[in-house]
């Protein structure tokens, strides 16, 4: 069995629940909680699992550690007959990896950086450096991704085109995370909302806490 190493309350690791209830797999995996707040991902044991000491990460049967949700996402995508989630063709395939980097650098981990930053964050025992500043111009850059997304779903169902894939998945991350923050996405925003709303309705979103 492989072990999810884990956050349960995260948006990051909310993306790989998410991926796991799409693709049916929750099975394979056994969460493993690793508590953000006491600093639990900094220690040189968790290092050695994942460099960057980051949640979540994906322990495979031979040992291997696999950490960043794309990745992740990408190893889970392709244990079945048929990818669902990051594409078929070389066009989708390449579409959905741009629209999910995007959705990364200008949406989540902005977020992200404000919250560590801008806000208590993970506690002062964690927090070692913040420039308050900084996190305050990422907020604004997210809200500013938001705009672009809401643009993009004026004209197109799913964040990469016309079938839901893991761009999608780290989009609704990052409402995870405004939500946690109570950062308002601007209504006005209607088809970035629209789409969210049906996002919602997904089994694999509306279930990603209960997991594990
Ligand atoms: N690029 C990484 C990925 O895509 O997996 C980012 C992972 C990440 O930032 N995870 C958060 C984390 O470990 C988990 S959570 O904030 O969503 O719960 N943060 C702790 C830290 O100290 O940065």
């Amino acid at each position: 069995m492989e072990i999810l190493h884990d956050f349960s309350r995260g948006p990051y690791p909310a993306r790989v629940r998410i991926a796991l209830a799409e693709l049916g797999l929750q099975y394979r995996v056994r969460f493993v909680e690793v508590d953000l707040r006491t600093g639990a991902h900094k220690t040189p044991a968790f290092r050695a699992k994942n460099y960057s000491g980051t949640l979540p990460v994906l322990e495979l049967e031979d040992g291997t550690f696999l950490a960043e949700c794309t990745a992740i996402t990408e190893y889970l995508d392709h244990l079945g007959p048929q990818p669902r989630l990051t594409g078929l063709t070389a066009r989708e395939r390449g579409v959905i990896h741009m629209m999910n980097k995007r959705a990364e650098i200008e949406f989540l981990d902005p977020i992200s950086v404000y919250f560590h930053h801008a806000t208590p964050g993970l506690g002062p025992e964690v927090e070692l450096y913040q420039n308050r500043e900084w996190g305050l111009q990422m907020r604004d850059k997210a809200l500013r991704g938001a705009a672009y997304f809401d643009h993009v779903l004026a004209t197109r169902p799913h964040v990469a085109g016309e079938v839901f894939s893991m761009a999608d998945i780290t989009v609704v991350a990052g409402f995870i995370f405004a939500r946690l923050l109570r950062l308002e996405i601007p209504a006005e925003l209607h088809h970035l909302h629209a789409w969210h709303d049906r996002m919602r309705t997904r089994p694999s979103v509306r279930g990603w806490r209960e997991m594990g």
